[in-house]
Protein backbone atom coordinates (compact mmCIF):
# COMPACT_ATOMS: atom_id res chain seq x y z
CA UNK A 1 0.00 0.00 0.00
CA UNK A 2 1.66 3.39 -0.72
CA UNK A 3 1.16 6.68 1.48
CA UNK A 4 -2.31 7.43 2.35
CA UNK A 5 -4.68 9.19 5.16
CA UNK A 6 -6.06 5.87 5.76
CA UNK A 7 -4.02 3.50 8.28
CA UNK A 8 -3.53 -0.33 6.90
CA UNK A 9 -4.20 -2.55 9.87
CA UNK A 10 -3.27 -5.42 7.62
CA UNK A 11 0.29 -5.90 9.48
CA UNK A 12 1.10 -6.21 12.68
CA UNK A 13 2.15 -2.23 12.95
CA UNK A 14 -0.76 -0.42 11.65
CA UNK A 15 0.91 2.29 9.38
CA UNK A 16 0.24 4.86 6.27
CA UNK A 17 3.90 4.74 4.78
CA UNK A 18 3.55 1.56 2.78
CA UNK A 19 5.29 -1.07 5.53
CA UNK A 20 3.93 -3.80 3.48
CA UNK A 21 6.36 -2.96 -0.14
CA UNK A 22 9.19 -2.22 2.83
CA UNK A 23 9.97 -5.27 3.74
CA UNK A 24 13.15 -4.18 5.17
CA UNK A 25 11.64 -1.92 7.38
CA UNK A 26 9.18 -4.36 7.92
CA UNK A 27 11.23 -7.15 9.69
CA UNK A 28 13.61 -4.72 11.63
CA UNK A 29 10.22 -2.88 13.52
CA UNK A 30 8.68 -6.60 13.69
CA UNK A 31 12.13 -7.51 15.40
CA UNK A 32 12.04 -4.72 17.80
CA UNK A 33 8.36 -5.34 18.63
CA UNK A 34 8.65 -8.27 21.38
CA UNK A 35 11.05 -6.17 22.99
CA UNK A 36 9.11 -3.18 23.29
CA UNK A 37 6.25 -5.20 24.57
CA UNK A 38 8.98 -6.69 27.17
CA UNK A 39 9.68 -2.77 28.30
CA UNK A 40 5.54 -2.07 28.05
CA UNK A 41 4.80 -4.65 30.56
CA UNK A 42 7.63 -4.24 33.30
CA UNK A 43 8.02 -0.60 32.61
CA UNK A 44 4.37 0.69 31.73
CA UNK A 45 1.47 1.29 33.83
CA UNK A 46 1.80 -0.92 36.93
CA UNK A 47 -1.48 -3.04 37.63
CA UNK A 48 -3.70 -2.33 34.94
CA UNK A 49 -2.32 -4.41 32.05
CA UNK A 50 -5.48 -6.60 31.59
CA UNK A 51 -7.81 -3.78 32.52
CA UNK A 52 -9.83 -2.79 29.61
CA UNK A 53 -9.36 0.57 28.77
CA UNK A 54 -11.64 3.34 26.71
CA UNK A 55 -8.80 4.79 24.51
CA UNK A 56 -8.68 6.33 21.64
CA UNK A 57 -6.38 4.94 18.79
CA UNK A 58 -5.40 6.45 15.74
CA UNK A 59 -7.27 5.69 12.52
CA UNK A 60 -6.64 7.89 10.30
CA UNK A 61 -4.39 11.25 9.66
CA UNK A 62 -7.20 12.70 8.31
CA UNK A 63 -7.06 15.86 10.82
CA UNK A 64 -11.28 15.21 11.08
CA UNK A 65 -12.15 12.40 12.30
CA UNK A 66 -8.66 11.01 12.91
CA UNK A 67 -9.39 8.82 15.99
CA UNK A 68 -11.56 6.24 17.30
CA UNK A 69 -12.88 4.92 20.89
CA UNK A 70 -13.19 1.99 21.69
CA UNK A 71 -12.09 -0.74 24.72
CA UNK A 72 -8.72 -1.77 24.78
CA UNK A 73 -6.02 -3.46 26.82
CA UNK A 74 -3.22 -1.63 26.80
CA UNK A 75 -0.70 -4.48 25.17
CA UNK A 76 -3.23 -5.36 22.55
CA UNK A 77 -3.27 -1.16 21.55
CA UNK A 78 -2.50 -0.68 18.01
CA UNK A 79 1.09 1.08 18.50
CA UNK A 80 1.37 2.62 14.64
CA UNK A 81 3.25 4.18 12.28
CA UNK A 82 1.67 7.33 11.10
CA UNK A 83 3.03 10.37 9.32
CA UNK A 84 1.14 13.52 8.09
CA UNK A 85 0.20 14.16 4.49
CA UNK A 86 3.05 14.46 1.84
CA UNK A 87 3.36 18.13 0.99
CA UNK A 88 3.45 18.93 -2.64
CA UNK A 89 6.87 20.55 -3.03
CA UNK A 90 7.63 21.00 0.28
CA UNK A 91 10.51 23.40 0.51
CA UNK A 92 13.89 23.55 2.58
CA UNK A 93 12.22 26.98 4.86
CA UNK A 94 15.36 28.34 7.13
CA UNK A 95 18.93 28.27 6.49
CA UNK A 96 21.88 27.96 3.83
CA UNK A 97 19.10 25.17 1.83
CA UNK A 98 16.27 27.50 2.48
CA UNK A 99 14.75 27.27 -1.18
CA UNK A 100 15.99 23.15 -2.02
CA UNK A 101 13.29 20.68 -2.03
CA UNK A 102 13.22 18.95 1.19
CA UNK A 103 14.88 16.40 1.66
CA UNK A 104 13.25 12.83 1.67
CA UNK A 105 16.69 11.03 2.27
CA UNK A 106 19.30 11.86 4.90
CA UNK A 107 21.66 14.27 3.91
CA UNK A 108 25.06 12.70 4.53
CA UNK A 109 27.02 15.40 6.36
CA UNK A 110 23.50 15.74 8.77
CA UNK A 111 22.78 11.92 9.66
CA UNK A 112 24.88 12.59 12.99
CA UNK A 113 23.11 15.74 13.86
CA UNK A 114 19.66 14.24 12.47
CA UNK A 115 20.36 10.89 14.34
CA UNK A 116 21.09 12.67 17.85
CA UNK A 117 17.91 15.10 17.43
CA UNK A 118 15.29 11.83 16.93
CA UNK A 119 16.98 9.43 19.68
CA UNK A 120 17.01 12.50 22.06
CA UNK A 121 13.34 13.33 21.20
CA UNK A 122 12.66 9.61 20.92
CA UNK A 123 14.19 9.03 24.78
CA UNK A 124 11.80 11.31 26.21
CA UNK A 125 8.88 9.15 25.57
CA UNK A 126 9.13 5.60 26.79
CA UNK A 127 10.91 7.69 29.89
CA UNK A 128 7.68 9.48 30.94
CA UNK A 129 5.83 6.34 30.88
CA UNK A 130 8.46 5.26 33.37
CA UNK A 131 7.95 8.28 35.35
CA UNK A 132 4.12 8.15 35.36
CA UNK A 133 3.88 4.02 36.03
CA UNK A 134 2.47 3.58 39.69
CA UNK A 135 0.19 6.44 39.38
CA UNK A 136 -2.40 4.55 38.08
CA UNK A 137 -3.38 3.01 41.58
CA UNK A 138 -3.87 6.37 43.14
CA UNK A 139 -5.89 7.57 40.60
CA UNK A 140 -8.68 10.63 41.44
CA UNK A 141 -11.23 8.94 39.29
CA UNK A 142 -11.61 6.55 36.21
CA UNK A 143 -11.69 9.57 34.15
CA UNK A 144 -8.62 10.43 35.02
CA UNK A 145 -7.12 7.37 34.81
CA UNK A 146 -8.05 6.77 31.74
CA UNK A 147 -6.78 9.71 30.53
CA UNK A 148 -3.35 8.86 32.15
CA UNK A 149 -3.09 5.74 30.06
CA UNK A 150 -3.98 7.39 27.12
CA UNK A 151 -1.43 9.65 27.68
CA UNK A 152 1.12 6.55 28.32
CA UNK A 153 0.10 4.78 25.09
CA UNK A 154 0.41 7.56 23.43
CA UNK A 155 3.89 8.37 24.03
CA UNK A 156 4.50 4.95 23.35
CA UNK A 157 3.53 5.17 19.72
CA UNK A 158 5.53 8.75 20.01
CA UNK A 159 8.20 6.22 19.99
CA UNK A 160 7.49 4.29 17.97
CA UNK A 161 7.46 6.80 15.55
CA UNK A 162 11.15 7.82 16.23
CA UNK A 163 11.80 4.14 15.86
CA UNK A 164 10.55 4.21 12.83
CA UNK A 165 12.57 7.02 11.59
CA UNK A 166 16.12 5.52 13.16
CA UNK A 167 15.38 2.17 11.25
CA UNK A 168 14.16 3.38 8.17
CA UNK A 169 16.88 5.96 7.22
CA UNK A 170 19.95 5.11 9.82
CA UNK A 171 20.82 1.36 8.69
CA UNK A 172 22.11 -0.24 11.51
CA UNK A 173 23.59 2.85 14.10
CA UNK A 174 19.50 3.38 13.81
CA UNK A 175 18.63 -0.22 14.83
CA UNK A 176 21.28 0.08 18.05
CA UNK A 177 19.80 3.49 18.68
CA UNK A 178 16.32 1.91 18.44
CA UNK A 179 17.72 -0.88 21.05
CA UNK A 180 19.41 1.83 23.35
CA UNK A 181 15.94 3.11 23.66
CA UNK A 182 14.36 0.54 25.12
CA UNK A 183 17.40 0.00 27.38
CA UNK A 184 17.63 3.34 29.40
CA UNK A 185 15.43 3.60 32.37
CA UNK A 186 14.36 7.27 33.73
CA UNK A 187 16.35 7.70 37.21
CA UNK A 188 18.30 5.37 36.44
CA UNK A 189 21.98 5.80 37.94
CA UNK A 190 23.73 3.47 35.35
CA UNK A 191 21.72 4.08 32.55
CA UNK A 192 19.57 7.15 32.41
CA UNK A 193 17.31 8.72 30.20
CA UNK A 194 19.11 11.78 28.34
CA UNK A 195 17.55 14.89 29.78
CA UNK A 196 17.17 16.03 33.26
CA UNK A 197 13.82 16.62 33.80
CA UNK A 198 13.02 13.00 32.56
CA UNK A 199 14.86 11.43 35.54
CA UNK A 200 12.90 13.05 37.96
CA UNK A 201 10.15 11.17 39.84
CA UNK A 202 6.19 12.29 39.25
CA UNK A 203 5.54 11.45 42.48
CA UNK A 204 1.42 12.17 42.80
CA UNK A 205 -1.42 13.52 40.53
CA UNK A 206 -0.56 16.52 41.14
CA UNK A 207 2.81 16.45 39.53
CA UNK A 208 1.63 14.31 36.90
CA UNK A 209 -0.93 16.70 35.69
CA UNK A 210 1.84 19.89 36.08
CA UNK A 211 4.29 17.76 33.96
CA UNK A 212 1.51 17.24 31.46
CA UNK A 213 1.12 21.02 31.22
CA UNK A 214 4.62 22.25 31.72
CA UNK A 215 7.14 19.24 30.03
CA UNK A 216 4.45 18.31 27.32
CA UNK A 217 4.28 21.81 26.75
CA UNK A 218 7.93 22.00 26.03
CA UNK A 219 7.45 18.40 24.10
CA UNK A 220 4.60 20.84 21.71
CA UNK A 221 7.42 23.35 21.24
CA UNK A 222 10.27 20.89 20.15
CA UNK A 223 7.58 19.41 17.96
CA UNK A 224 7.25 22.27 16.18
CA UNK A 225 10.50 22.95 15.51
CA UNK A 226 11.35 19.65 14.54
CA UNK A 227 8.19 19.97 12.12
CA UNK A 228 9.96 22.78 10.32
CA UNK A 229 12.70 20.20 9.38
CA UNK A 230 14.16 19.80 6.12
CA UNK A 231 14.26 16.03 6.41
CA UNK A 232 10.53 15.43 5.49
CA UNK A 233 9.71 12.23 7.52
CA UNK A 234 10.87 13.98 10.31
CA UNK A 235 8.71 16.90 9.60
CA UNK A 236 5.50 14.71 8.78
CA UNK A 237 6.13 12.49 11.70
CA UNK A 238 6.20 15.09 14.41
CA UNK A 239 3.25 16.70 12.72
CA UNK A 240 0.92 13.89 13.42
CA UNK A 241 2.63 13.73 16.97
CA UNK A 242 1.43 16.78 17.63
CA UNK A 243 -2.23 16.25 17.12
CA UNK A 244 -1.55 13.66 19.99
CA UNK A 245 0.54 16.38 21.95
CA UNK A 246 -2.57 18.61 22.22
CA UNK A 247 -4.61 16.25 24.44
CA UNK A 248 -1.91 15.94 26.78
CA UNK A 249 -1.52 19.50 27.05
CA UNK A 250 -5.29 19.52 27.63
CA UNK A 251 -5.06 16.82 30.27
CA UNK A 252 -2.55 18.76 32.39
CA UNK A 253 -4.57 22.16 32.31
CA UNK A 254 -7.25 20.96 32.49
CA UNK A 255 -6.48 18.41 35.43
CA UNK A 256 -4.78 21.60 37.67
CA UNK A 257 -7.36 23.78 37.01
CA UNK A 258 -9.69 20.87 38.21
CA UNK A 259 -7.54 21.00 41.49
CA UNK A 260 -8.12 24.72 41.97
CA UNK A 261 -11.85 24.90 41.26
CA UNK A 262 -12.53 22.12 44.27
CA UNK A 263 -9.97 24.15 46.55
CA UNK A 264 -11.78 27.01 46.04
CA UNK A 265 -15.20 25.72 46.36
CA UNK A 266 -13.76 23.93 49.36
CA UNK A 267 -12.55 27.54 51.39
CA UNK A 268 -16.05 29.11 50.05
CA UNK A 269 -17.68 26.91 51.73
CA UNK A 270 -15.92 26.68 55.04
CA UNK A 271 -15.39 30.61 54.86
CA UNK A 272 -11.84 30.53 54.52
CA UNK A 273 -10.99 33.39 53.06
CA UNK A 274 -6.67 33.93 52.82
CA UNK A 275 -5.43 31.02 50.99
CA UNK A 276 -2.26 31.33 52.96
CA UNK A 277 -3.73 29.65 55.77
CA UNK A 278 -2.59 26.66 54.76
CA UNK A 279 -3.26 24.52 57.78
CA UNK A 280 -6.79 25.67 57.68
CA UNK A 281 -7.30 24.84 53.81
CA UNK A 282 -5.39 21.25 53.94
CA UNK A 283 -8.22 20.27 56.81
CA UNK A 284 -10.59 20.11 53.84
CA UNK A 285 -8.95 17.28 52.05
CA UNK A 286 -7.81 19.57 49.46
CA UNK A 287 -4.70 21.00 48.27
CA UNK A 288 -3.77 24.50 49.08
CA UNK A 289 -3.21 27.20 46.45
CA UNK A 290 0.64 27.86 47.82
CA UNK A 291 1.37 24.10 47.36
CA UNK A 292 0.37 24.42 43.68
CA UNK A 293 2.61 27.22 43.73
CA UNK A 294 5.31 25.06 44.47
CA UNK A 295 5.09 22.76 42.21
CA UNK A 296 4.47 24.98 39.75
CA UNK A 297 7.66 26.78 40.22
CA UNK A 298 9.37 23.48 40.44
CA UNK A 299 7.73 21.72 36.83
CA UNK A 300 8.73 24.99 35.13
CA UNK A 301 12.11 25.00 35.96
CA UNK A 302 12.63 22.05 34.98
CA UNK A 303 11.30 22.12 31.68
CA UNK A 304 12.52 25.48 31.02
CA UNK A 305 16.40 23.39 31.25
CA UNK A 306 15.38 20.83 28.29
CA UNK A 307 15.68 24.09 26.30
CA UNK A 308 19.13 23.55 26.61
CA UNK A 309 22.04 26.76 27.12
CA UNK A 310 20.24 29.74 25.87
CA UNK A 311 23.70 30.44 23.34
CA UNK A 312 24.16 27.92 21.99
CA UNK A 313 26.22 26.24 18.78
CA UNK A 314 24.72 23.30 18.65
CA UNK A 315 20.84 25.17 17.80
CA UNK A 316 23.09 27.45 15.45
CA UNK A 317 24.21 24.49 13.39
CA UNK A 318 21.02 22.85 13.23
CA UNK A 319 19.25 25.72 12.29
CA UNK A 320 21.78 26.70 9.58
CA UNK A 321 21.76 23.01 8.18
CA UNK A 322 18.06 23.16 8.20
CA UNK A 323 17.65 20.11 10.37
CA UNK A 324 15.46 21.89 13.46
CA UNK A 325 13.92 25.62 12.83
CA UNK A 326 12.24 27.99 14.96
CA UNK A 327 8.39 28.12 16.43
CA UNK A 328 6.16 28.77 13.53
CA UNK A 329 9.03 29.19 11.21
CA UNK A 330 7.19 30.06 7.72
CA UNK A 331 5.12 32.19 9.73
CA UNK A 332 8.01 34.66 10.71
CA UNK A 333 9.10 37.96 8.74
CA UNK A 334 12.64 37.90 8.16
CA UNK A 335 15.15 36.26 5.72
CA UNK A 336 15.20 33.16 7.48
CA UNK A 337 18.94 32.60 7.52
CA UNK A 338 19.73 35.18 10.26
CA UNK A 339 23.36 35.87 9.75
CA UNK A 340 23.16 39.24 10.60
CA UNK A 341 20.12 40.02 13.31
CA UNK A 342 20.21 39.41 16.97
CA UNK A 343 18.12 38.31 19.57
CA UNK A 344 17.73 39.53 23.16
CA UNK A 345 19.40 37.24 26.42
CA UNK A 346 18.95 36.90 29.61
CA UNK A 347 22.41 36.33 30.55
CA UNK A 348 24.39 37.25 34.20
CA UNK A 349 26.81 40.28 33.72
CA UNK A 350 28.91 40.66 36.77
CA UNK A 351 26.19 39.61 39.38
CA UNK A 352 23.45 40.98 37.63
CA UNK A 353 20.85 39.59 35.25
CA UNK A 354 20.93 41.52 32.25
CA UNK A 355 19.38 41.45 28.24
CA UNK A 356 22.25 41.69 26.16
CA UNK A 357 21.57 41.09 22.03
CA UNK A 358 23.26 38.29 20.92
CA UNK A 359 23.69 37.20 17.53
CA UNK A 360 20.40 35.58 16.68
CA UNK A 361 21.66 32.38 15.38
CA UNK A 362 23.04 31.42 18.55
CA UNK A 363 20.11 32.51 20.16
CA UNK A 364 17.88 29.83 18.58
CA UNK A 365 16.97 28.05 22.10
CA UNK A 366 16.54 31.14 23.99
CA UNK A 367 13.56 32.29 21.52
CA UNK A 368 12.08 29.07 21.96
CA UNK A 369 12.44 29.33 25.25
CA UNK A 370 10.57 32.80 25.21
CA UNK A 371 7.99 31.28 22.81
CA UNK A 372 7.36 28.58 25.81
CA UNK A 373 7.12 30.80 28.46
CA UNK A 374 4.21 33.19 26.24
CA UNK A 375 2.69 30.15 25.94
CA UNK A 376 2.73 28.82 29.73
CA UNK A 377 1.54 32.46 30.96
CA UNK A 378 -1.70 31.81 28.81
CA UNK A 379 -2.68 28.51 30.82
CA UNK A 380 -1.57 30.31 34.31
CA UNK A 381 -3.51 33.03 33.75
CA UNK A 382 -6.37 30.20 32.73
CA UNK A 383 -6.02 28.79 35.75
CA UNK A 384 -6.04 32.47 37.79
CA UNK A 385 -9.70 33.04 36.27
CA UNK A 386 -10.94 30.06 38.16
CA UNK A 387 -9.34 31.93 41.60
CA UNK A 388 -10.48 34.98 40.47
CA UNK A 389 -14.21 33.85 40.12
CA UNK A 390 -14.31 32.31 43.54
CA UNK A 391 -13.56 35.97 44.76
CA UNK A 392 -10.17 34.55 46.65
CA UNK A 393 -7.17 36.91 46.74
CA UNK A 394 -4.25 34.83 45.01
CA UNK A 395 -2.83 34.20 42.03
CA UNK A 396 -0.42 31.73 40.77
CA UNK A 397 2.62 33.36 38.61
CA UNK A 398 5.75 31.89 36.63
CA UNK A 399 8.83 32.06 38.54
CA UNK A 400 12.11 34.14 37.04
CA UNK A 401 13.27 31.81 33.95
CA UNK A 402 16.87 32.31 36.57
CA UNK A 403 15.29 30.14 39.96
CA UNK A 404 16.20 27.25 40.61
CA UNK A 405 18.16 26.26 36.78
CA UNK A 406 20.57 23.21 36.11
CA UNK A 407 21.13 23.84 32.84
CA UNK A 408 22.78 27.47 30.84
CA UNK A 409 23.35 30.87 32.13
CA UNK A 410 21.68 30.35 35.55
CA UNK A 411 22.79 26.78 36.51
CA UNK A 412 25.34 27.68 38.79
CA UNK A 413 23.69 30.79 40.75
CA UNK A 414 20.81 30.49 43.02
CA UNK A 415 17.84 33.61 42.63
CA UNK A 416 14.41 33.86 44.51
CA UNK A 417 10.85 33.25 42.13
CA UNK A 418 11.38 36.88 41.46
CA UNK A 419 14.58 36.22 40.09
CA UNK A 420 16.99 38.18 43.62
CA UNK A 421 20.16 36.67 43.16
CA UNK A 422 20.48 34.31 46.40
CA UNK A 423 23.91 33.48 48.63
CA UNK A 424 23.89 29.84 48.92
CA UNK A 425 22.72 29.65 52.58
CA UNK A 426 20.37 32.04 52.01
CA UNK A 427 18.89 29.62 48.86
CA UNK A 428 18.93 26.75 51.24
CA UNK A 429 17.54 28.39 54.56
CA UNK A 430 14.29 29.51 52.29
CA UNK A 431 14.01 26.76 49.56
CA UNK A 432 11.13 25.21 51.01
CA UNK A 433 9.33 28.20 51.07
CA UNK A 434 9.23 27.85 46.49
CA UNK A 435 9.48 24.66 45.99
CA UNK A 436 7.68 21.23 47.69
CA UNK A 437 8.95 20.37 50.92
CA UNK A 438 9.21 17.05 52.30
CA UNK A 439 6.32 17.76 54.41
CA UNK A 440 4.43 19.47 51.30
CA UNK A 441 5.02 15.46 49.71
CA UNK A 442 3.62 13.63 52.74
CA UNK A 443 0.50 15.65 52.38
CA UNK A 444 -0.10 15.68 49.16
CA UNK A 445 0.31 11.35 49.41
CA UNK A 446 -1.88 11.21 51.73
CA UNK A 447 -4.37 12.53 50.14
CA UNK A 448 -3.74 10.34 46.97
CA UNK A 449 -6.47 7.80 47.86
CA UNK A 450 -7.98 6.04 44.60
CA UNK A 451 -11.27 6.91 43.46
CA UNK A 452 -12.58 4.03 41.54
CA UNK A 453 -16.31 4.47 41.78
CA UNK A 454 -17.90 5.49 38.40
CA UNK A 455 -18.78 8.90 38.71
CA UNK A 456 -17.41 9.89 41.85
CA UNK A 457 -13.89 11.93 42.40
CA UNK A 458 -11.16 12.46 44.77
CA UNK A 459 -11.28 15.28 47.06
CA UNK A 460 -9.41 17.23 45.72
CA UNK A 461 -10.48 17.49 42.49
CA UNK A 462 -13.61 18.73 40.68
CA UNK A 463 -14.69 16.41 38.11
CA UNK A 464 -14.81 17.68 33.86
CA UNK A 465 -16.78 19.65 32.43
CA UNK A 466 -17.27 17.12 29.84
CA UNK A 467 -16.47 13.48 29.63
CA UNK A 468 -14.06 12.01 26.50
CA UNK A 469 -15.95 11.48 23.85
CA UNK A 470 -19.18 12.74 25.20
CA UNK A 471 -19.62 10.24 27.45
CA UNK A 472 -21.86 10.47 30.92
CA UNK A 473 -20.74 11.58 34.22
CA UNK A 474 -20.75 8.06 36.02
CA UNK A 475 -18.87 6.38 32.40
CA UNK A 476 -16.77 3.25 33.38
CA UNK A 477 -14.18 4.46 31.51
CA UNK A 478 -11.15 1.85 32.62
CA UNK A 479 -12.59 -1.63 33.65
CA UNK A 480 -10.27 -2.18 36.64
CA UNK A 481 -9.54 -5.74 38.06
CA UNK A 482 -10.31 -5.52 41.72
CA UNK A 483 -8.86 -8.51 42.63
N1 LIG B 1 19.43 17.61 30.27
O1 LIG B 1 23.88 23.48 23.31
P1 LIG B 1 23.07 22.93 24.42
C1 LIG B 1 8.82 15.70 24.84
C2 LIG B 1 22.93 18.73 26.71
S1 LIG B 1 9.92 16.86 25.44
C3 LIG B 1 20.55 16.95 29.94
O2 LIG B 1 22.91 23.71 25.64
P2 LIG B 1 21.18 22.06 22.52
C4 LIG B 1 7.96 15.03 25.82
C5 LIG B 1 22.78 18.68 25.20
O3 LIG B 1 22.18 17.46 24.78
C6 LIG B 1 10.84 17.37 24.00
N2 LIG B 1 21.39 17.36 28.96
O4 LIG B 1 21.64 22.52 23.95
C7 LIG B 1 7.41 15.72 26.88
C8 LIG B 1 24.22 18.82 24.76
O5 LIG B 1 24.87 17.56 24.87
P3 LIG B 1 25.98 17.13 23.79
C9 LIG B 1 12.01 16.46 23.65
C10 LIG B 1 21.07 18.49 28.31
O6 LIG B 1 21.93 20.86 22.07
C11 LIG B 1 6.63 15.05 27.82
C12 LIG B 1 24.82 19.76 25.82
O7 LIG B 1 23.95 19.67 26.95
N3 LIG B 1 12.57 16.82 22.37
O8 LIG B 1 8.74 15.47 23.69
O9 LIG B 1 21.09 23.24 21.66
C13 LIG B 1 6.38 13.69 27.70
C14 LIG B 1 24.88 21.20 25.33
O10 LIG B 1 23.62 21.51 24.80
C15 LIG B 1 19.91 19.23 28.60
C16 LIG B 1 13.70 17.51 22.20
O11 LIG B 1 14.37 17.89 23.14
C17 LIG B 1 19.07 18.74 29.64
N4 LIG B 1 17.95 19.38 30.00
O12 LIG B 1 19.66 21.67 22.86
C18 LIG B 1 6.95 13.00 26.64
C19 LIG B 1 14.08 17.84 20.78
N5 LIG B 1 19.88 20.30 27.78
O13 LIG B 1 25.26 17.11 22.46
C20 LIG B 1 7.71 13.66 25.70
C21 LIG B 1 15.39 17.29 20.36
C22 LIG B 1 20.97 20.25 27.02
O14 LIG B 1 27.03 18.17 23.89
N6 LIG B 1 16.49 17.79 21.17
N7 LIG B 1 21.69 19.15 27.32
O15 LIG B 1 26.37 15.76 24.27
C23 LIG B 1 17.05 19.01 20.99
O16 LIG B 1 16.61 19.81 20.18
C24 LIG B 1 18.26 19.37 21.80
O17 LIG B 1 18.95 18.18 22.05
C25 LIG B 1 17.97 20.08 23.14
C26 LIG B 1 19.28 20.65 23.68
C27 LIG B 1 16.94 21.18 22.94
C28 LIG B 1 17.44 19.12 24.20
Amino acid sequence: MAETTNVDYSTKIPNNVGLMDDQRVLRALEQWHPGYIDWWMTMGPEGFQTSDVYLRTAISIDPKGWAKFDYVKMPEYRWGILLAPRQDDRRVNFGTHQGEQAWQEVPGEYRAMLRRLIVVQGDTEPASVEQQRHLGKTAPSLYDMRNLFQVNVEEGRHLWAMVYLLQKYFGKDGREEAEGLLQRRSGDQDKPRMLGAFNEETPDWLSFFMFTFFTDRDGKMQLESLAQSGFDPLSRTCRFMLTEEAHHMFVGETGVGRAIERTCQAMKAAGIEDANDIAAVRKLGVIDLPTMQKKANLHFSLSLDLFGSEVSTNAANYYTSGVKGRFQETRIEDDHQLTKATYPVSKLIDGNIKMVDEPALTAINMRLRDDYVNDCAKGVQRWNKVIEKAGIEFRLKLPHVAFHRGIGEFANIQASPAGELLRDDDWLRQKDRWLPSKADGDFIAGLMARCWERGKFASWIAPPRVGIDNKPGDFEYVKVDRA
